[in-house]
């Protein structure tokens, strides 16, 4: 092979090598571009599935009924009064309509009745979900649920608050009354027994003795 012929074929082999080189690094390119475009519309199917769920959510917390608790200073009672009313409820035609209440989710609670246009029960704070079907004389029926979250009693804690003055502990206000209604003799009683007879009747001695045998 001539000299000039191993350059040409040289020079050829590195075209071939650098347009190869250069045809993978495009592929890889175009690749790289798609997975950007797969990965940006899966971000953007993740998003609206989000948005769809958070719609869904904050639909059933503005259909929600919200109370809590009233406070009334007794710990023991928890509970909420609840009544469910299906008084709105109508037949287009104006036929009977029967009422069936369920309850579809939250602690469960004993229903007193599950066929009155109205029902009346108490439960105690969480999240709860009532059905409430009405079928008409045809058998065609109607359904609406109703989410209620009932939150506990409301309660804050007390302040503490410290005053510091000077200030000796009073005595304690004298019992003007003697405890036996007047009667003498259990009160001189009384007296002899704490060394007070001469404090007349009733004295103030002998009311503050009373006093503190009492406290003790
Ligand atoms: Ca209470
Ligand atoms: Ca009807």
């Amino acid at each position: 092979m001539r000299q000039y012929d191993i350059i040409f074929l040289s020079v050829f082999l590195l075209f071939c090598a650098v347009t190869y080189m250069g045809i993978q690094s495009h592929k890889n390119m175009v690749n790289e571009h798609l997975q950007m475009i797969a990965d940006e519309e899966a971000r953007v199917e993740r998003q609206a599935a989000l948005r769809a769920q958070q719609e869904i959510d904050d639909a059933i917390e503005e259909a929600k009924y919200k109370d809590n608790v009233t406070h009334d200073g007794n710990q023991e009672s928890q509970t909420y009064p609840i009544s469910l009313e299906a008084t709105d409820s109508y037949d287009g035609e104006g036929d009977k309509i029967t009422y069936i209440w369920s309850q579809l989710s939250g602690k469960t609670i004993e229903l007193p009745s599950t066929s009155e246009k109205t029902i009346y029960f108490s439960a105690e704070a969480g999240d709860y979900e009532f059905e409430l079907t009405v079928e008409d004389i045809y058998g065609a029926i109607g359904v609406e649920t109703k989410f209620v979250e009932i939150q506990a009693e409301p309660n804050t804690a007390p302040v503490a608050k410290i005053n510091v003055i000077r200030k000796e502990k009073p005595e304690p206000e004298p019992e003007p009354k003697d405890p036996w209604d007047g009667n003498v003799d259990s009160i001189r009683v009384f007296q002899g027994e704490n060394g007070l007879k001469q404090d007349g009747i009733w004295g103030k001695e002998s009311q503050l003795k009373y006093n503190k045998v009492k406290e003790q």
